[in-house]
């Protein structure tokens, strides 16, 4: 049975199940035990496994995102126009769906009692986070992404200060180019490529942490949180279409010279597969494949553009880590200011950088984003129930969005190739 299968029997036990219990809540001692004593110290397991793999996760693909980018020497061109396609595109996303959740509100609703005792049963670290995060001033925080002790900003999950610190480590052993920095380099491949494995065996428990999870939850609050998680997939759904079918049109007609309708026939092969695998990495060969055939982007763009996309480019991530975040804030009656909104915004473009082209791969940086502003992570029970579809959508938009990226970038190159023969 695949695990999209075995993720929805999950959701469907964990959720009927859930809402029988419902009918006896608060009545029945035996309910208030399972609940403490099974479902919910299997989900803790779960975000547990999630959490451990967060920083050696986000700090190899960092710095590989940087060096891969920087290395190409040759390709310097190409890579920092890849690299200004990645943030600015990304950024986009992130904000459409911010927009999206702000403006449609699908974790409101709940009445407040509910939502205080939630967030006061949810992991004891939110709570201190947010107890923590009291009074600190736009400036302190902006300061505080520069780590005094990277082990220790590690240590205490802070994560965008890793991420900070993994980007200035990237960038310098790319200037340095030592025999060293090269070995150093091939080290840190090798725990990206490991935290790569552990993902997928992660992964593989999360239909019993799907049904445990939502088995706890909907046993407290019942049908409501089902309707409030269908506002939610549909905020997803709808943020994804805008920048799918909307902002990549305008990109490839304004700057990549190709109808629409020519990139989406060109590029089905690859939507479709990445659709099928929700995974960016499995999907690349493909990929590689109908952007240079089909798409007509030069071989040495393609490959490029493409290879470090599948780990470093990922606007459908971006987008459902921004949103995810806000729902949560929104579910658990967490107030969040424009400030940390902006904070969220840059760690989940980071975050989608950091995140693995592998099915689930973003959810270990959202449990920690969900961390650092006082969010309990158990919501991602909550949304894993509905993970695996909407990671499907999302990797297309992330497949999307390298091969959008080739053919703007190719046709940019192939522009400058012409202005250098005429001048020559
Ligand atoms: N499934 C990942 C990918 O391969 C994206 C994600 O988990 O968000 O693109």
């Amino acid at each position: 049975m695949s695990l999209h299968t075995r993720m929805l029997l999950g959701f469907i036990v964990g959720a009927g199940a859930g809402l029988l219990a419902n009918v006896f809540i608060g009545q029945a001692g035996w309910l208030d035990g399972l609940i403490h004593y099974v479902t919910d110290p299997i989900g803790q397991l779960f975000l547990r496994l999630l959490f451990m793999l967060v920083i050696p996760l986000v700090f190899s693909a960092l710095v590989l995102g940087v060096v891969e980018i920087g290395d190409a020497k040759s390709l310097g061109r190409i890579g920092l126009k890849t690299l200004v396609w990645i943030l600015v595109v990304t950024a986009f996303a992130v904000i459409i769906g911010m927009l999206c959740v702000n403006l449609l509100q699908p974790g409101t609703g709940l009445p407040q009692d509910v939502t205080q005792s939630l967030l006061a049963a949810g992991s004891e670290r939110a709570a201190d986070v947010a107890a923590k995060r009291e009074g600190v001033s736009g400036i302190q925080i902006l300061l505080n992404i520069v780590p005094r002790n990277p082990v220790e900003a590690a240590a205490r999950g802070d994560l965008i200060a890793v991420m900070f610190f993994a980007l200035m480590f990237g960038i310098a052993a790319t200037v340095l180019q030592t025999e060293g920095t090269r070995s150093f380099v091939g080290a840190v491949q090798g725990v990206y490529d490991i935290c790569l494995k552990l993902i997928g065996w992660v992964i593989e428990l999360a239909p019993y942490a799907v049904a445990a999870l939502l088995f706890s939850i909907t046993a407290e609050l019942g049908f409501d949180v089902l309707m409030q998680l269908a506002r939610y997939v549909g905020t997803v759904l709808l943020a994804l279409a805008i920048h799918f079918f909307v902002v990549f049109p305008i990109l490839l007609k304004l700057f990549g010279g190709m109808s629409p309708l020519r990139f989406f026939k060109g590029a089905e092969a690859a939507l479709l597969t990445a659709f099928s695998t929700s995974s960016s990495s499995a999907t690349l060969p493909t990929t590689l494949k109908v952007t240079e055939e089909n798409l007509g982007v030069p071989r040495r763009v393609a490959r490029f553009v493409c290879t470090l996309g599948a780990t470093a480019n990922m606007n459908g991530t971006a987008l459902f880590e921004g949103i995810t975040v806000l729902f949560l804030a929104q579910f658990f009656g967490v107030e969040l200011s424009f400030v940390q909104q902006v904070m969220i915004l840059v760690m989940c473009i980071l975050g989608s950088v950091g995140a693995a082209g592998v099915p689930g791969g973003s959810l270990p940086v959202i449990a920690m984003i969900l961390v650092m502003f006082g969010i309990p992570p158990e919501g991602i029970g909550l949304i894993l129930g509905v993970d695996r579809m909407l990671d499907m959508c999302r990797t297309v938009v992330n497949v999307g969005g390298d091969m959008a990226g080739s053919v703007v970038i190719g046709r940019s190159e192939s522009a400058a190739g012409a202005r250098a023969d005429v001048a020559s």
